[in-house]
C-alpha cells in the first residue's frame, strides 16, 4: 500500500491533506522530529535526503519534493481534478504552487524558523528570524493579490498548490501566531472547512 513519510507541524501536512481528498487507502509513517528520526539509517535508506514528505509507492519506489509528490498523486487520480490538463491550466499552477514551496517555505518559513541553519552568532540568528517574518509576509502579499476574487489559487477549482499554500498558512497562524492578509485568511479558513483539512487537523491536534 502506498506510504506516506510525515512528520508532524511540517510540510507533509500538505501531502496529508491532498491523500485525504484522493481518499484512497494509505498508510501514515510517523516520522519523530524530536527523536530525530529523519536521520537514522533506516529512514536515510528511504529517503537520503532525509526530509518529509516522502512517497512510498506500492513497488517501493520512493518519490520525495512536495511538488514531484502532488504532481504525482494528481496525475495518478484525474477524476479527482486536482491540477488542469491544459497547457495553461498546468503552468499557472505550477507557478503558483513552486513560489509558495519556493518563497513562502523554503526561502521565508526556514530562514525564520531555523535561523541556526545559516549563522551561530546569536545577533546575526535574531536578525535572521525578523528577515524571515518579513520575507514570508511579503510573500503572503503576493499571494493575497492573487487570491483576489478567487475561491482558490486557481480561481473556482481546488487544486495541488492549495494544499501547498495551507501548510503555510497553518504555520503562520498556528504555529508562529501571525495574522494573514485578508485574502489569504479566507483562504485558510475555507481550507478549514474542507473534509481534508479537518482529517489533518485531527491528526495535527488542533482545531
Ligand atoms: N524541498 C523539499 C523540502 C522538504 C523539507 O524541507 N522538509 C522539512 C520539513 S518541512 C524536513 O523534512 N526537515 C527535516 C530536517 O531538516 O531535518 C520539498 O519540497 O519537499
Amino acid at each position: 500500500m502506498t506510504t506516506l513519510c510525515y512528520a508532524k507541524k511540517t510540510c507533509s501536512i500538505g501531502i496529508h491533506v491532498l491523500m485525504e481528498e484522493i481518499g484512497i487507502p494509505y498508510d501514515l509513517k510517523i516520522v519523530d522530529f524530536s527523536k530525530k528520526e529523519q536521520k537514522t539509517p533506516e529512514y536515510l535508506a528511504l529517503n537520503p535526503k532525509g526530509k518529509v514528505a516522502a512517497l512510498v509507492r506500492d513497488d517501493g519506489s520512493v518519490v520525495t519534493e512536495y511538488a514531484a509528490i502532488a504532481m504525482y498523486l494528481a496525475l495518478e487520480h484525474p477524476e479527482k481534478n486536482l491540477m488542469p490538463t491544459d497547457t495553461e491550466g498546468m503552468i499557472r499552477t505550477l507557478e503558483a504552487m513552486d513560489f509558495v514551496i519556493g518563497t513562502v517555505h523554503m526561502l521565508s518559513w526556514r530562514m525564520f524558523r531555523r535561523p541556526d541553519a545559516y549563522s551561530d552568532i546569536p545577533e546575526a540568528i535574531e536578525q535572521l528570524k525578523v528577515r524571515g517574518k518579513e520575507a514570508m509576509m511579503a510573500a503572503f502579499d503576493v499571494v493575497n493579490e492573487q487570491l483576489e476574487g478567487r475561491e482558490w489559487m486557481m480561481g473556482d477549482t481546488f487544486t495541488i498548490a492549495d494544499t501547498a499554500l495551507y501548510y503555510n498558512e497553518f504555520w503562520a497562524v498556528d504555529v508562529a501566531g501571525w495574522d494573514l492578509p485578508s485574502n489569504v485568511k479566507a483562504h485558510y479558513e475555507r481550507m478549514k472547512q474542507r473534509p481534508s483539512v479537518k482529517a489533518n487537523r485531527e491528526l495535527e491536534g488542533v482545531d
